[in-house]
């Protein structure tokens, strides 16, 4: 690293860290780059125990992660979306949003989605409230070397939904995409996962009421064991009688690893992009890698 990096990295892809009220978090996200902070060093294992299994599956969450460039806290290591996964998602929302400029990632984490978004659509917003994390964000960002697609938003996700990226989003086009904290690796200890209880910082339908408000098109990536008849009933209350939402349960490698639920009629209604018969139309069923198992809710 040359140290003209190390003491002057370049800040450009970071907003709302300027101004009288983030200089501490101004100064953090540098102390952060000139500490080279949070650097995965692919054979030594996390001094976290419970960190291992995630640390034994690592090139299942970054492909280049052996290089040596990939930057995880304790947290995103079990929080951050395995590559496939995320090359999935971002693909299936291209497919069925072919007019899309830009996705909004909400709560951004390591930047597993960020990154494959960024190599499908014109922007990504990636959005957190964690400086720490925006930093690993951007860094895993370099590695792939997406940097110039990447903005990166610091800030309460409520605040800058409604402030940052209220006039830039297009409702009907583009897609808010939203990984939210699950409550921490105990997610599976109960049998049905309370997505009005557990979801963090807020339940599902807080969540969906702000999203709604700005787009159309939303995508989030929930528990597997997550409430069904909870999303159902959520979903025709927000949206009204007869509204759907689609579900899709995703595999990595032969393991479940979670659910992505769409809202928005591009996403099971292809007949408006998609004329019968074109082959670009997208066809889940053909994805390598992931199986997945899908249900309309109604
Ligand atoms: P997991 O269920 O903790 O592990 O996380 P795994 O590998 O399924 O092991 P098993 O023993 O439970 O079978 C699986 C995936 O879920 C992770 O790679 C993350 O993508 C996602 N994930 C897990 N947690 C705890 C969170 C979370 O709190 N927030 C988000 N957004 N994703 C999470």
């Amino acid at each position: 690293m040359s140290w003209l990096i190390k003491f002057y990295p370049d800040l450009s892809c970071f907003e709302g860290i300027d101004g009288i009220n983030n200089t501490k978090i101004r100064h953090r996200l540098k102390k952060l780059f000139y500490n080279d902070s949070y650097r995965v060093y692919p054979y030594e294992k996390p001094q976290e125990r419970s960190l291992y299994k995630y640390w034994k599956n690592r090139r299942t969450i970054f492909k280049l992660i052996d290089e040596g460039d990939i930057f995880l806290t304790d947290e995103l290591w079990f929080s951050v979306t395995p590559e496939n996964l995320a090359q999935f998602t971002a693909s299936y929302i291209r497919h069925c949003l072919p007019h899309a400029k830009y996705v909004v990632d909400v709560f951004c984490g390591g930047g597993g989605n960020v990154i494959q978004f960024a190599r499908l659509f014109d922007k990504v917003y990636g959005v957190d409230s964690n400086i720490d994390h925006l930093y690993c964000t951007y860094k895993n960002a370099q590695c792939y070397e997406v940097t110039d697609k990447v903005n990166l938003i610091y800030g309460d996700w409520e605040a800058v939904l409604n402030k940052t990226l209220k006039n830039k989003i297009n409702q009907k086009q583009d897609c808010i995409f939203a990984s939210p904290p699950w409550g921490g690796v105990n997610y599976l200890k109960q049998d049905t996962y309370d997505l009005e209880k557990h979801l963090e910082p807020v339940s599902l339908s807080k969540l969906l009421v702000l999203l709604f408000k700005l787009c159309d098109n939303v995508v989030l990536f929930l528990p597997r064991n997550s409430n069904l008849d909870q999303l159902s009933a959520i979903t025709e209350e927000l949206l009204g009688p007869g509204e759907k939402c689609k579900v899709v349960y995703v595999k990595d490698n032969g393991y479940m690893k979670g659910i992505l639920v769409f809202w928005g009629r591009p996403f099971y209604d292809f007949s408006d992009q998609y004329p019968e018969g074109n082959d670009n139309a997208p066809k889940l069923e053909q994805e390598r890698d992931i199986n997945i198992r899908m249900e309309d809710l109604y």
